[in-house]
């Protein structure tokens, strides 16, 4: 059996098409931006980061699913985030922040110098590697595509943290392509133990929304 459960999304008359639900995220607001680890939050309170290609879609997924149209900046350039970016989920009863919501730049993105490259690898590695309250790595993967080497490596460095993958712009395939597309994606993921969901995603159809809000709530409030 899979070390992970994949939760199969691929009905084209899912749940998500036809439902909607509050979800604890939706009261999720901008808190700050850093260039540099330092500067980072210190509550100790929890944090679900966004990881992927440049243009691959994780400013898009996080607008999706705290529900709203422009908390975090996308762009159909490539480049679009270069600051971590940290959103605070509020717990509406208390009024208080319970954790973090992080889009972080895209790794791949040719348009940097190489020592930018160089910076940016480095306080993308520190940042998930020692970063004590992160409890969820959010990876996103343009299901057109699938996994590059770059994902590979990433995947590779990060070895105990629990990864979600999302699957993006499954709006681009047809039916058929996703269940192909999706089951040879999860093949070559088998060998990473840590990795727990595989999700398709699609921001345009609304696909997968529910189920990775409901991943991440959990893995907030746990
Ligand atoms: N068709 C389709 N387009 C999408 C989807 N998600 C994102 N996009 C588009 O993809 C482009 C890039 O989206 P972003 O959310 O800015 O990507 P990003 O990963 O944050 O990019 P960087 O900040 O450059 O790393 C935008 O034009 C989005 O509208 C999707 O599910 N379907
Ligand atoms: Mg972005």
């Amino acid at each position: 059996m899979a070390p992970y459960s994949i939760i199969s999304n691929i009905h084209p008359y899912h749940k998500d098409n036809y439902l909607t639900k509050v979800s604890i995220l939706h009261n999720t607001y901008f808190h700050s931006s850093s260039k540099i680890l330092d500067t980072l939050p210190r509550d100790g309170l929890p944090e679900i980061c966004f990881v992927g290609r440049s243009n691959v879609g994780k400013s898009t997924a996080i607008n999706k699913i705290t529900n709203r149209k422009k908390l975090a900046f996308s762009s159909k350039t490539p480049g679009r985030t270069r600051l971590i970016n940290m959103f605070n989920v509020i717990e509406q009863k208390k009024h208080s922040t319970i954790g973090y919501l992080v889009d972080l730049p895209g790794y791949g993105y040719a348009n940097l110098s190489n020592q930018e490259k160089i910076n940016f690898e480095k306080v993308l590695t520190k940042y998930v590697q020692y970063r004590k309250t992160l409890v969820g790595i959010v990876l996103l993967i343009d299901m057109r595509r699938g996994i590059t080497p770059l994902d590979d490596d990433f995947l590779n460095l990060v070895t105990l943290k629990p990864i979600i993958i999302i699957l993006t712009k499954a709006d681009k395939l047809s039916y058929s392509e996703r269940i192909i597309r999706k089951s040879i994606t999860t093949e070559k993921l088998t060998k990473f133990k840590n990795i727990r969901n595989i999700i398709e995603f699609s921001a345009a159809k609304k696909i997968g929304i529910l189920e990775v809000s409901d991943i991440i709530e959990k893995l907030i409030k746990q």
